[in-house]
């Protein structure tokens, strides 16, 4: 049976993590609210049921059977090895998770760029705090965490073309979206760091290379970078490091 992925419609956001991991092991799933006749309503239906067990509290979220599998990390963490993105070994799994989970952190700090006040007031009602929080996102935040997995690659005893281990694993997927949304989100700060992590831009190009990634980035299944999703970009909050 087709996995079930729930995310809003019409953006990447925190979806496309999971969709990157389901589009490399090509496997059968469908964007519910993507599909016609389903859409958005089905997901606030699950998420408000008084009914459901185990009902997700935010998307994205996986169903699988009658399993609702909610937050990014975890979904990974469930999926990786189903589909072959996770390393055998069950301890390096958690080094896996741990990994997705710094991402996690990083993604919430790309949120607060833009929402730095309130998730659910307007942009413009708090761009003046974005401008600060975006300045200092930009000189402290994006080195710490891409100079972290940098010397993650480069401290991997089988090589530095993965994060773990010498196979391809969702957090390699998850590194490449974080690049990808960056170098929308802030073209200057990334432009103004290029070549300093070689190897983060190494796996980068890697993972966009890949036959199946490469698809799915020329695909209609791939909606574009907006202002609605999570890496967003409005000139005023980016300048060069
Ligand atoms: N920790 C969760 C975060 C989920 C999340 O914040 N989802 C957003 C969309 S990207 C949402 O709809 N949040 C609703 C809310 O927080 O009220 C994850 O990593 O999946």
């Amino acid at each position: 049976m087709a996995y079930e992925l729930y995310y809003w419609d019409g953006i990447q956001g925190r979806g496309e993590f999971v969709r990157l991991a389901l589009e490399e092991a090509a496997a059968q799933y469908v964007d519910v609210t993507r599909v016609a006749g389903r859409g958005t309503d089905e997901m606030l239906a699950i998420m408000g049921s008084k009914t459901e067990e185990h009902i997700p509290f935010a998307p994205p979220f996986l169903k699988d059977g009658d399993l609702f599998i909610p937050h990014v990390a975890n979904i990974l963490f469930y999926l990786g090895p189903k589909l072959g993105l996770a390393p055998e070994n069950d301890g390096l799994r958690y080094v896996a998770n741990g990994l997705q989970l710094t991402i996690t952190d990083f993604v919430a700090e790309v949120h607060d760029t833009h929402h730095p006040i309130s998730t659910g007031a307007y942009y413009e009602d708090q761009r003046d705090e974005a401008k600060a929080r975006s300045a200092a996102f930009i000189k402290d935040r994006i080195p710490k965490f891409l100079g972290y997995f940098e010397r993650v690659l480069q401290q991997n005893r089988k090589g530095p073309k993965h994060l773990i281990g010498d196979n391809l694993s969702y957090v390699d997927l998850s590194l490449f979206q974080v690049i990808e949304g960056l170098t929308y989100a802030f073209p200057k700060a990334m432009k103004s760091i290029s070549n300093r992590y070689s190897g983060v831009e190494t796996l980068h190009d890697h993972v966009g290379n890949r036959p199946n990634i490469s698809a799915y980035l020329r695909s209609d299944r791939r909606l574009p970078f907006s202002e609605e999703g999570i890496f967003r970009h409005y000139p005023e909050l980016d300048q060069p490091m």
